[in-house]
């Protein structure tokens, strides 16, 4: 009885944690180029630091909601993490690149929202460009897609002041809902979990275990 106990619990907590890891491997890549003294100008700068060297910090994300206000950034998508680059927080270029897979063909909406400028590519067309510095400002921008597999890529730069970033994107209406584009369906780069989603699926795993061993007490 004890054995099959905890041949369920496992059974169902290595389930759970397969879940999470496979969702895990939806994830872009953000790199980020700090500039000199006299900094970037605008995307002409980012575009020139991004094709002149290697980026000077990277990471996968599934979802990109960046900032460098220490106080943190709730924007239009709740919470926020440091720039990977952190504590660097201004004249800065950054680009999150990746392959998004669609399976339903439809016009898809990306929204970014974002201190200072972005420019957006997919599939090699451009459906944002903000070549400006600003507060956070929302910018959207549609295009059609069928069936296949297109590459995301967006720019961005921060001369000073804050610098935050969301990205997110939304299936057939303007109006959304938005989701991060990290998690849409295979939106893949690396099979690579964020440090944070294997907490998540630590934490996942561990609930569920308490759950069941709550409910073998309850039993009783
Ligand atoms: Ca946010
Ligand atoms: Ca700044
Ligand atoms: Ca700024």
């Amino acid at each position: 009885m004890k054995l099959d106990f905890l041949h369920r619990t496992f059974a169902s907590s290595f389930f759970a944690a397969v879940l999470c890891f496979s969702k895990a491997q939806a994830s872009l890549l953000l790199e980020q180029w700090q500039g000199g003294g006299a900094g970037f100008s605008g995307l002409a700068g980012a575009d020139a630091a991004i094709a002149g060297r290697l980026a000077d910090a990277s990471g996968y994300y599934s979802i990109i909601d960046f900032t460098d206000d220490p106080g943190g950034f709730a924007g239009e998508i709740p919470g926020s993490v440091p720039w990977p680059l952190d504590p660097a927080n201004d004249d800065f270029a950054a680009r999150v690149s990746g392959l998004l897979s669609i399976t339903t063909a439809d016009t898809y909406y990306f929204r970014t929202y974002a201190d200072d400028g972005v420019r957006l590519r997919v599939n090699g067309t451009t459906i944002i460009e903000d070549d400006t510095y600003h507060p956070e400002i929302p910018l959207v921008g549609s295009i059609f897609l069928g069936p296949g597999t297109y590459a995301i890529d967006l720019v961005f730069f921060e001369g000073g002041g804050e610098a935050s970033l969301e990205f997110s994107m939304a299936q057939g209406s303007a109006e959304g809902p938005y989701g991060h584009v990290g998690n849409f369906e295979g939106t893949t780069t690396s099979a690579v979990p964020e440090a944070s989603t294997w907490f998540a699926g630590a934490v996942l795993v561990g609930m569920f275990g308490a759950g069941r061993l709550c409910q073998r007490f309850r039993r009783r």
